[in-house]
């Protein structure tokens, strides 16, 4: 007998097919009272596939699901120690998005800097015509903040290092064998940067991390960079020091509010803005759809997901 799935969330059709073909998985967005329907079948189900959330309310509804395995490394919308007070095992994707989400960083770097979102709509506008584009601002030996040098962060690093930008980086503790400077106070480390990179997991312990004074430090020289969550930045902050120019530019993939982007941040030419796509590649998007499927099936054959979270 195939084990029964619910599954929360869209998920690429491709995935979606994987599952159907190795477990008995029904869609919660089928049901056109999702919540009525878990109430009176939630005992029927032994695993999660989800499309990155999971309270508490949903796994006391399905008092038999033992794995959750949820599409992305962020696991900012699982509720983490509620799945492993009630024994349940948590799987992400981690890794297999390193490579992309630190390509579209460093493509946002460049970007902000060189102007190319900005100068290209110039040139379409056929602004040309009439004078060069202005002036932009260099890449190359700048100074790379990198906030969270996790398996990300690191990725990011070595991408800085062929621009061979000086780097240094903040987390809540050094990493061992980082090779960069750690900087414990995460303002020094703005006021010192070029490019302040965010790279820390979403959640309660760093929303509003990148807040106004963050912004002050970063200074009129400085960009800020997230590729994180939009929970990290203080946004209305971060509009207000764009609008008053405290800082030269942003480049973000995350919102707080996503898909709604302030309006404020739309007419911007310093600000290059991208509807959340750094792991949005074919090649990245079929590898965590991959190990969202291993997770499950390595649960039901030895009772460990492949890739589990232990904390948020
Ligand atoms: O603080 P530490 O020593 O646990 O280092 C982690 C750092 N981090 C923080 N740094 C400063 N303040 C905080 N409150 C804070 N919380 C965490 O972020 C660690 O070095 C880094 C996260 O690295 P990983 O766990 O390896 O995550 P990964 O795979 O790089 O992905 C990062 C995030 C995901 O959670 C998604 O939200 C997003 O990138 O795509």
């Amino acid at each position: 007998m195939k084990p029964r799935i619910l599954q929360y969330g869209r998920l690429m059709p491709s995935l979606e097919k994987q599952l159907v073909e190795h477990f008995d998985v029904h869609r919660l967005i089928d049901e056109a009272d999702p919540q009525a329907y878990v109430a009176a079948h939630g005992a029927e189900f032994k695993g999660l596939a989800t499309a990155g959330f999971a309270d508490v309310a949903l796994m006391d509804a399905l008092p038999n699901v033992r794995v959750i395995s949820s599409f992305g490394v962020g696991v900012d919308r699982i509720d983490i120690a509620g799945a492993l007070k009630r024994g349940i095992q948590v799987g992400n994707t981690p890794d297999v998005l390193n490579d992309c989400v630190a390509d579209l960083a460093m493509g946002l770097v460049i970007d902000v800097s060189r102007g190319m979102g900005a100068a290209e709509r110039h040139l379409r506008r056929g602004d040309w015509i009439n004078g060069p584009y202005l002036l932009t601002r260099r890449v190359s030996g700048k100074r790379m903040g990198i906030v969270g040098l996790g398996r990300i962060g690191r990725t990011i690093a070595r991408r800085a290092s062929g621009f061979d930008m000086e780097m240094a980086y903040h987390n809540r503790r050094p990493v061992a064998d980082a090779g960069m400077r750690y900087e414990p106070s995460l303002h020094e480390l703005a006021r010192w940067a070029d490019y302040l990179v965010v790279i820390v997991p979403g959640g309660d312990s760093t929303r509003h991390l990148i807040d106004a004074s963050v912004l002050d430090a970063l200074g009129p020289d400085g960009y800020l960079v997230n590729v994180a969550r939009g929970t990290v930045v203080d946004e209305p902050a971060l509009v207000r020091a764009l609008t008053e120019k405290r800082i030269a530019g942003a480049a973000l993939d995350v919102f707080y509010n996503e898909p709604h982007v302030p309006a404020e941040l739309m007419v911007m030419e310093n600000v290059v803005l991208m509807p959340h796509i750094a792991s949005g590649t074919v090649e990245t998007r079929a590898a965590m759809a991959q190990r969202v499927f291993d997770n499950l099936q390595s649960f039901f054959a030895t009772g460990q997901v492949v890739s589990p979270v232990t904390q948020q």
